[in-house]
């Protein structure tokens, strides 16, 4: 079952784990609280919502942490530095990740930030696994566009919505 642990500033587990990133209100949050079918993570319609790392058992009692967004301007700069320092330190001094689960937003695709963030989660060795939330809101054509653009970085992307839980059962096998 899933449950929250706690926050911290730094990884404060040894133990393997699962890791959420993305640009700031792209549903990593709400993706959490889909997955565990309950409302442990806070989300927001506002970006910025989560400031700190969130640790949290999943339903195979796996460590899963969910990080702040990157790509949030409208916060106070020490805040920002704050937070992207944390985002660096986690991927760069951690041994243990599993996965690195980099969501983007399926209407919207890839952002130079993402690219930037891709390369240096990769930089440490980190396995990569794309997650195109809000695929709900999507049309065709929007998703025809990202399947080229996963097929042309040779990227593994997955689909998914934390409304409708479009591939749930492929995310919970990637998360087991
Ligand atoms: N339609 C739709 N809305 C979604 C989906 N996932 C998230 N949202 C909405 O997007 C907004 C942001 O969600 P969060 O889960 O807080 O996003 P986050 O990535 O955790 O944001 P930060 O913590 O600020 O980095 C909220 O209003 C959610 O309800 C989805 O799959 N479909
Ligand atoms: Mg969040």
């Amino acid at each position: 079952m899933w449950k929250f642990l706690k926050s911290c500033t730094e990884n404060c587990y040894s133990e393997p784990q699962f890791a959420f990133i993305g640009r700031s209100n792209v549903g990593k949050s709400s993706l959490i609280n889909a997955l565990a079918n309950k409302k442990i993570a806070r989300i927001s319609a506002q970006p910025g919502r989560t400031q700190l790392l969130n640790f949290y058992h999943n339903q195979s009692n796996k460590l899963v942490v969910d990080l702040p967004g990157y790509g949030f301007a409208r916060i106070s700069k020490t805040k920002k530095t704050e937070i992207e320092l944390m985002i660096a330190n986690y991927f760069a001094k951690n041994q243990t990740l599993l996965c690195v689960f980099l969501l983007i937003d399926a209407r919207i695709g890839f952002r130079d930030l993402d690219f930037e963030m891709i390369e240096f989660i990769i930089s440490f060795g980190h396995k990569i696994q794309i997650l195109a939330n809000k695929v709900d809101k999507t049309n065709q054509s929007q998703r025809a566009k990202l399947a080229k653009q996963c097929e042309k970085l040779a990227l593994n992307c997955l689909l998914v919505s934390a409304k409708t839980k479009l591939n749930f059962p492929k995310l919970v096998n990637l998360i087991s």
